[in-house]
């Protein structure tokens, strides 16, 4: 098995978080997307999409999703559950995760790629090219600032996201907290939950 990755990129981030918290170990090599090594031809027959992380197994396959490489991992790594043990479990943990994902990190992706230079003609990350929508940049806060105020008050009376336990649903708010400091967003000083969510995560991740 080996990981196609760029350790400094958000979603290399969210799979390398989850292998850290496992104590697994799995051969990396880098695919360094700032000098635009994802649209090699030999990373293309990879991952088409041109994004990484990759997860490529012994037989070939290539699962090019954070939260279906963590699923496939969580299986062969069953030791320090992070996607639930019982049935609800596991479908609350994906459910808040694709939330995360697709409210939180898209609206940090929406801010930093619609407003940075560097983007300039690839605001949607892989292989097709697409131009700036400049009026992303403002939307993308909101819906951040929406996010953090729902994600607060969910964390007011829990500890974690779901249940008892870290799941894969904190380390994917974690890295999209850490990821929203790249387009100088922090958690809200009023978030007070969320902000000590984040002290509870800093030392379950052993990060500090
Ligand atoms: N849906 C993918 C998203 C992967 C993704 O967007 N990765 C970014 C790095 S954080 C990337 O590869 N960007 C390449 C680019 O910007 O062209 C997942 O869950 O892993």
């Amino acid at each position: 098995m080996k990981i196609y990755t760029f350790e400094a990129a958000p979603n290399p981030r969210r799979l390398k978080l989850f292998l850290g918290y496992k104590g697994v170990d799995i051969e990396t090599e880098t695919i360094n997307i700032r000098d635009g090594e994802q649209f090699s031809d030999s990373f293309k027959a990879i991952n088409p999409d041109c994004t990484v992380p990759a997860l490529q197994l012994d037989d070939g396959t290539v699962i090019t999703n954070v939260i279906a490489a963590c699923l496939y991992l969580e299986s062969l790594y069953p030791e320090k559950p992070l996607l639930g043990l019982t049935p609800l479990e596991q479908a609350k943990i994906v459910s808040w995760d694709h939330s995360i994902f697709t409210e939180g990190f898209t609206a940090v992706a929406e801010m930093l790629r619609n407003g940075s230079e560097a983007f300039k003609g690839r605001a949607l990350p892989g292989a097709v090219a697409l131009e700036q929508i400049p009026g992303l940049v403002d939307r993308g806060q909101i819906r951040l600032q929406a996010f953090f105020n729902k994600l607060d008050t969910h964390l007011a009376d829990r500890e974690f996201i779901v249940g008892n336990a870290i799941s894969l649903a904190d380390i994917d708010l974690y890295a999209v907290c850490d990821f929203a400091k790249w387009v100088k967003q922090s958690i809200p000083e009023d978030c007070r939950h969320l902000q000590s969510w984040y002290q509870r995560m800093v030392k379950e991740l052993g990060e500090k």
